[in-house]
């Protein structure tokens, strides 16, 4: 298989590459990685992603790692390919997306992190839930997603009419937040909770879902 992604589904960071696949209608091989032993902190792994984290990504000769930089890549080289992810052709419309992909980055993500890495990863390990972390993170994500669900009144996605891969980068740690009683973060806020439903049952999602741990 040309395209290789070096990780595991039930990785958020891989499944967000997953999706962008999916959406893409590209064939591609999930090539297990052993964490559990380290395989990500040796060679050859170590050379697909110096910071000995997953994913990494092969496609022919090109190897990168950085699961939304891998996602812009895909959607570059497969622009004509499935789901249009990032508006290319109009320049307004592609800076809105990029737009709302830094604020995924930026604003979203930190502290969706904290709540998975506390509530999912943490047991996983066997450490404790420290609830003053989860609280702190559940406060400030609630106010980023105040500001989706005023967005949300006015656009059906966040980057405008259609489903791009501003949605999309989002997908994979909501997936493991909705399943835990601080989903009430995202239900609280209608635009929101509607907006989540539509992106989660598309089937390129329902198929990644698959392969992410089970609930
Ligand atoms: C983060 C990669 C990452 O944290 C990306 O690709 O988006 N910004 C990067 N990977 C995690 C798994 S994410 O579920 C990882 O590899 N953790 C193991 C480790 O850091 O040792």
């Amino acid at each position: 298989m040309e395209i290789k992604v070096h990780g595991m589904g039930m990785s958020t960071c891989c499944a967000r590459v997953l999706l962008c696949l999916e959406e893409k209608g590209l064939d591609y091989e999930v090539v297990p990685l052993d964490l559990t032993a380290g395989a990500h902190k040796q060679q050859p792994h170590l050379s697909l992603n110096p910071f000995g984290q997953i994913p990494a990504f092969e496609d022919g000769n090109v190897t990168l790692f950085e699961s939304r930089a891998i996602n812009r890549y895909l959607a570059r080289k497969y622009e004509a390919a499935g789901t249009d992810l990032l508006r290319s052709g109009s320049l307004v419309e592609s800076a809105v997306v990029d737009t709302w992909m830094e604020v995924e980055a930026h604003q979203f993500n930190g502290p969706i992190y904290k709540i998975i890495r506390q509530m999912i990863v943490n047991p996983i390990y066997g450490l404790p839930i420290v609830e003053e972390v989860v609280e702190a993170a559940a406060q400030n994500l609630g106010k980023v997603l105040d500001v989706y669900e005023e967005r949300l009144g006015t656009h059906k996605y966040l980057a405008g009419e259609n489903y791009t891969m501003a949605d999309l980068n989002h997908i994979p740690y909501l997936v493991y937040m909705m399943r835990t009683d601080r989903a009430i973060i995202v239900n609280s806020r209608p635009r929101v909770k509607a907006w989540w439903e539509d992106i989660s049952s598309r089937p390129a999602t329902l198929k990644v879902i698959e392969s992410m741990m089970p609930a």
